[in-house]
């Protein structure tokens, strides 16, 4: 590891850790002051609070490394100042949130996005900041210089058997740096289908889909899983091979029991019962984890919470009622998936992130006897407020708590805006002509 880097980690944590220790000593006295009002409040309804901080303390998401970067739309894109040129500097991003929110220890590479000369010493350098990575994913969505093969009308499922066992290959590599990673799973999304009615035979497609995915599955190692993330259009608008959760679960049943179901929240037609896709992916224990984001219209990857909380608290709800009743085979894992326009992309992930203790609190808090029985005696209205007093009950103390027994920040942004970490990153990394991080 080269001592540069070593210099800048130290001066980066130490900065931080000015920064979380004054601001944290000004807030101290509102927190305590909160806390003691929601212990009062909560123990009316029997709930111990500290139960429910410890909770939240333990809850962890994993931040994509494309976060970290502005994104851009169809249109344009504007860079924000100070933004992450590789894969070391995105670490280094990865680092300062999970440093002031104490909920993100793991990172979600791309590749070739992140791709690195040495994947041992990546990981190695992610230990020194705190963390470890998650969730691998591949990339076939578009063409990399010098590839011999183009994607333009498919990866796994083209037509061309070359092309095929060309985005194979791709995620074979992948399995590898994994590995070397500590990675235990890879994330696979194609883009995949046709935007006109006749372009694509759609059975063939699929069975297409099958046969390459088969050749990946075979090359996971044993104790990895493969996320199979479904999105219902874009880039191809007129069908996506794998578009659907009906897709996805016949992809997951057909391949194996290490192939499982992964759920990004922006991926559906608009009103779609997201929770129920999660009971039913919890029933057919094939729930693989999820990229979470909000969204008004489609694959928006705004923040979560930021358009419909009570949806993400519903989702929590499912994935909290199943783990009470021990529902076999549930470990799904979390990831962030979002895309920054308009904000800092450290301050909307932190936002993210804390949305999700949010919602994780709330759904603890369900007095799930009551509503067990309200449901049994078909108390339409009780059943529905004992999840709505759990939802709009203000949990935000308690995550507060939570970040601060940690040692991480009682105000993330504020901290944040404190330390001066984006300034002094605007004048460490002078951007160059064109760079830009690949969002999709
Ligand atoms: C896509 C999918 C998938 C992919 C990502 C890339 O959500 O997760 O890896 O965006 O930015 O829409
Ligand atoms: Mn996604
Ligand atoms: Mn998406």
């Amino acid at each position: 590891m080269n001592d540069a880097r070593d210099i800048s980690t130290v001066a980066l944590m130490k900065s931080l850790d000015a920064a979380v220790a004054s601001t944290n000593a000004r807030l101290q006295p509102e927190l305590d002051r909160d806390y003691e009002t929601l212990r009062t409040q909560l123990a009316r309804r029997g709930v111990d609070i500290d139960r429910i901080t410890q909770e939240v303390g333990a809850f962890g998401v994993a931040i994509p490394s494309w976060g970290v970067g502005t994104g851009g739309t169809r249109f344009a894109r504007f860079p924000g100042p100070g933004e992450p040129r590789n894969v070391h500097e995105k670490l280094e991003d990865c680092a300062v949130i999970q440093r002031l929110t104490a909920a993100t220890p793991t990172v979600s590479l791309h590749i070739p996005w992140d791709s690195a000369s040495d994947y041992r010493a990546l990981k190695e350098r992610a230990a020194a900041l705190g963390l470890q990575f998650d969730a691998v994913n591949s990339n076939t969505f578009q063409d990399r210089p010098g590839q011999g093969l183009s994607y333009k009308y498919g990866s796994l499922t083209h037509t061309d058997p070359g092309v095929r066992s060309q985005a194979i290959a791709h995620n074979l590599d992948c399995i590898r740096i994994g590995e070397q990673l500590g990675s235990k799973a890879l994330t696979l999304w194609i883009a995949d289908g046709a935007n006109f009615p006749g372009q694509q035979h759609l059975s063939s497609a699929f069975e297409r889909y099958l046969n390459s995915a088969a050749a990946i599955y075979a090359a996971l190692p044993a104790d990895w899983r493969l996320l199979i993330e479904h999105k219902m259009y874009e880039p191809a608008f007129y069908a996506t091979v794998i578009q659907d959760w009906g897709s996805s679960l016949m992809a997951a049943e057909t391949l194996g029991p290490k192939a499982r179901c992964l759920i990004d929240l922006g991926h559906h037609a608009p009103n779609v019962n997201i929770e129920m896709i999660v009971a039913r992916l919890i029933h057919a224990q094939r729930l693989g984890g999820f990229h979470f984001n909000d969204s008004k219209y489609g694959d928006d990857d705004l923040d979560a919470g930021s358009i419909d909380p009570y949806r993400l608290f519903l989702i929590f709800n499912e994935l909290v009622d199943a783990r009470f009743r021990d529902a076999p085979g549930l470990a799904p894992t979390h990831m962030l998936d979002q895309s920054h326009n308009v904000t800092d992309p450290i301050e909307s992930l932190m936002s993210s992130a804390i949305e999700l203790t949010r919602a994780y609190a709330q759904a603890l808090l369900v007095d799930r006897s009551a509503l067990a029985e309200y449901q049994t005696a078909n108390d339409v209205l009780m059943a529905a407020q004992t999840l709505k007093r759990a939802f709009t009950t203000d949990v935000s103390p308690v995550l507060a708590r939570a970040r601060e027994r940690a040692g991480a920040a009682i105000d993330p942004v504020m901290t944040y805006r404190a330390s001066g970490y984006r300034a002094e990153c605007a004048t460490r990394r002078p951007q160059s002509a064109g760079a830009r991080s690949g969002i999709v």
